[in-house]
């Protein structure tokens, strides 16, 4: 796929902040194979009903397109149905949103039956609002004014089949979160006189999560410089000193604008994230956008009804940064994180000690309160 990136800037959106997301875009397109060509950013506060983009700047990506030979236009945004199928008749060639993009790299990374069936229930929460859409456009080709064309009956079937389907993984995934329930239990009974703290290690796509829980627990789970390598999640102990046990749990990473049917999709494994005492926020200190990073994942939390536990960030990749960890230790903390923040390095396994302690107080003033 080679393709032209489009987005849009304004007062709400500023144009550094859509740079980012365009450039995080470019990152998902890669990963999926693809390459981008450039990109065209209008200024424009609410994206036009029926193109997106305003007539005159239609035009010109009409133009890049052509010159440029691209076989692809990617949205950094939802598209709704009816803006999907404009552009794809002006267009003439592929158009895909950012969402498309997501749900391919999770259809592509999902391993486990419950990731599948979880990756296959957004995608199908994703067609059904555009199938509506298609079928309109198709039934005004096949038949008169009023009339229900081929096209519209044939959306009609598809529409039920995928109802059908989402009710059906609906049920899977309950009986899987069941059982996911019991083994928790049965995990997270305390062996007598035994403290038993539950982290969920939470955070920015790529900033580092799997690493530093491999790092804390020395459990082997997959780690890659790429967005979504994680789709799982896996819990590991680790005992910290005797009667002192710490249930880390590495989870599915976030990013701008998810999707939501994904998250309601990811509920059943982001259950461990609503249950945890206390929640581990990696950031990855190396990257340019890592602030409005910190409250994109704030908002997700929010969304987990997790928002209220106590957080202890752990200010990733700081060997990028400095070069020894004493340094690492001098850097000053961002005012928004308060005490609770240390300063790491997964890689190197810079600060880690410091942050146990932090995530073991966080934890115990939680269960005081
Ligand atoms: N330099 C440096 N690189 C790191 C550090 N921690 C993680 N990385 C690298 O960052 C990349 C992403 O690490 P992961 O642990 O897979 O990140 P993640 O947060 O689990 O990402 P997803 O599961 O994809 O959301 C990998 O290439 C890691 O080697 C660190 O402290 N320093
Ligand atoms: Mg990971």
């Amino acid at each position: 796929m080679r393709a032209v990136l489009v987005g849009i800037w304004g007062k709400e959106n500023p144009k550094e902040a859509s740079k980012e997301s365009i450039k995080e875009l470019r990152e998902l397109l890669k990963a999926l194979g693809g390459h981008a060509l450039g990109y065209l950013l209008q200024r424009k506060e609410e994206p036009d009903r029926r193109f997106y983009l305003g007539a005159g700047k239609l035009e010109e990506l009409k133009a890049v397109v052509k010159g440029t030979k691209a076989d692809a236009v990617v949205f950094d945004d939802f598209l709704s149905p009816a803006q999907l199928s404009n552009l794809e008749r002006e267009l003439r060639v592929k158009v895909l949103d950012r969402t498309d993009l997501v749900l391919e790299i999770f259809t592509r990374r999902a391993k486990s039956k419950e990731a599948k069936l979880q990756v296959e229930l957004a995608r199908l929460m994703h067609e059904l609002p555009r199938l509506q859409g298609k079928g309109k456009s198709l039934s005004r080709l096949g038949g008169g004014l009023g009339a229900r064309g081929p096209g519209e009956q044939e959306t009609e079937i598809r529409r039920r089949l995928i109802k059908k389907r989402i009710h059906r993984i609906k049920q899977e995934l309950e009986e899987i979160k069941r059982r996911r329930r019991e083994q928790r239990k049965r995990r997270e009974r305390p062996r007598h006189g035994e403290e038993l703290l539950k982290v969920a290690i939470v955070g920015y796509t790529n900033a580092g999560k799997s690493t530093l829980m491999k790092a804390l627990t020395k459990k082997d789970v997959f780690t890659a410089d790429m967005p979504f390598a994680t789709l799982d999640t896996r819990t590991s102990a680790r005992t910290l000193a005797p009667g002192l046990r710490l249930l880390f749990t590495d989870t599915v990473g976030f990013i701008r604008k998810l999707p939501p049917e994904l998250i309601e999709s990811f509920k059943a494994t982001l259950e461990e994230v609503s249950e945890a005492d206390v929640i581990l926020h990696v950031v990855d200190l190396s990257e340019e956008g890592w602030l409005d990073a910190v409250e994109t994942v704030k908002g997700i939390l929010k969304e987990l009804s997790a928002d209220e536990k106590p957080v202890v960030y752990a200010l990733n990749k700081a060997d990028r940064l400095v070069e020894t960890e004493e340094e690492a230790k001098a850097l000053p903390h961002p005012a928004f994180v308060g005490g609770r923040a240390v300063t790491v390095s997964a890689v190197k396994r810079w600060g880690l000690d410091r942050l146990l302690e932090e995530v073991v107080k966080a934890g115990r003033e939680a269960r005081r309160a």
